[in-house]
């Protein structure tokens, strides 16, 4: 059974790995995971990858789980000394471990190899059991749009990772995929899509992760031509995002932050959206029979995934809720 799965950042990677676990016994099961790359940032002359990473930590067993991002068992020290140096930014923290990763991409991508050779080759020394595919190999980043009183038109757009880190997600107007319209999927994830039984829209922020591998030309068309089955978890459980700031972008795209409001904004694939099945949290049970008047066959089970044992269930509530609907 082949899976492909959009994912971006933590809980994104929670949801993979207790679906590599859940498809463990099956053994003509292959996983892709199409990660986000939009909130990728140049600091210091390194290229980071936030998702990319995360996805490959969870993954590798590396890591920090208390964090959800960069490495277990980190030190600061090359992060203190920059500080020290007096050299900005500051606010993103940078880990000796994790530095090494930055190293190899930037020092691959210098050497001209695209993301998703670099991502392979990272990958190599982590044994995944995944394919992990960024959405693109082109520049796409997000930009967010804030209100700034110094600005004569009372705003600015900043970089998504000075948004969420520095600034803590304050309220936000725009959320502009930069580069999105001339960029193209990387290599193997258009086939990952066609090529898919199942695709999962795992319970990652619908905007500025979701959103923006939706973005990326091609993709959404690709996903309604696709023969598989879809199937999306809510980031959304009982009104509020799981973690990250979904509640601040959501209402940038005029969604309401729940469980109902983000399968809408997906759309049933039988009106031409993306998805066949939704997964909700048991919180939000009521949701289930509005969806599946809409055509999106949805199931109402507990979501939050804060074990490893939690993961592997919800992603085995995915797999029921696909085949019951391959089943027809
Ligand atoms: N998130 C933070 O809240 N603070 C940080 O200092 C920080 C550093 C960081 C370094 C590497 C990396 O891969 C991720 C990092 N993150 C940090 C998380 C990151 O902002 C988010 O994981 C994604 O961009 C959103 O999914």
């Amino acid at each position: 059974m082949r899976i492909a799965v959009l994912s971006g950042g933590i809980g994104g990677a929670r949801f993979v790995s207790g679906l590599r676990d859940a498809v463990a016994g099956h053994p003509d099961a292959e996983l892709s995971v199409i990660a986000n790359t939009a909130d990728d940032i140049w600091l210091f002359g390194l290229r980071v990858c936030p998702d990319l990473d995360t996805v490959m930590y969870t993954l590798g067993g590396g890591i920090d789980e208390e964090r959800g991002w960069g490495r277990s068992d980190e030190t600061w020290h090359a992060r203190e000394e920059l500080a020290a140096y007096g050299v900005e930014p500051s606010w993103f923290g940078l880990g000796d471990r994790d530095l090494a990763t930055h190293l190899v991409r930037t020092q691959m991508l210098g050497a001209g190899f695209p993301l998703s050779d670099v991502t392979a080759a990272l990958c190599e020394r982590w044994g995944l059991g995944v394919r992990l595919l960024p959405m693109t190999d082109d520049r796409v980043e997000t930009h967010v749009v804030i209100d700034d009183a110094t600005q004569a038109d009372g705003r600015r757009a900043v970089h998504f990772q000075e948004y969420w880190v520095r600034l803590k997600a304050p309220p936000a107007h725009a959320v502009i995929p930069v580069g999105a319209k001339d960029a193209k999927p990387a290599p193997g994830v258009a086939e990952a899509i066609a090529d898919a039984d199942l695709i999962v829209v795992a319970p990652s922020n619908p905007v500025v992760s979701i959103g923006t591998i939706l973005a990326v030309p091609g993709m959404t068309d690709a996903m309604r031509t696709s023969s598989a089955v879809v199937v999306g978890v809510s980031p959304i459980i009982y009104g509020a995002p799981v973690r990250g700031m979904a509640d601040r972008l959501l209402p940038t795209i005029g969604v309401e932050v729940t469980a109902q409001g983000v399968a809408e904004h997906y759309g049933a694939r039988s009106d031409g959206g993306l998805l066949d099945g939704w997964l909700v949290d048991e919180s939000d049970a009521a949701a289930a029979e509005p969806l599946n008047g809409l055509g999106i066959t949805t199931r109402a089970v507990p979501l939050y995934m804060s074990t490893p044992h939690l993961s592997r269930r919800l992603a085995a509530d995915v797999l029921d809720l696909a085949d019951g609907l391959r089943r027809g």
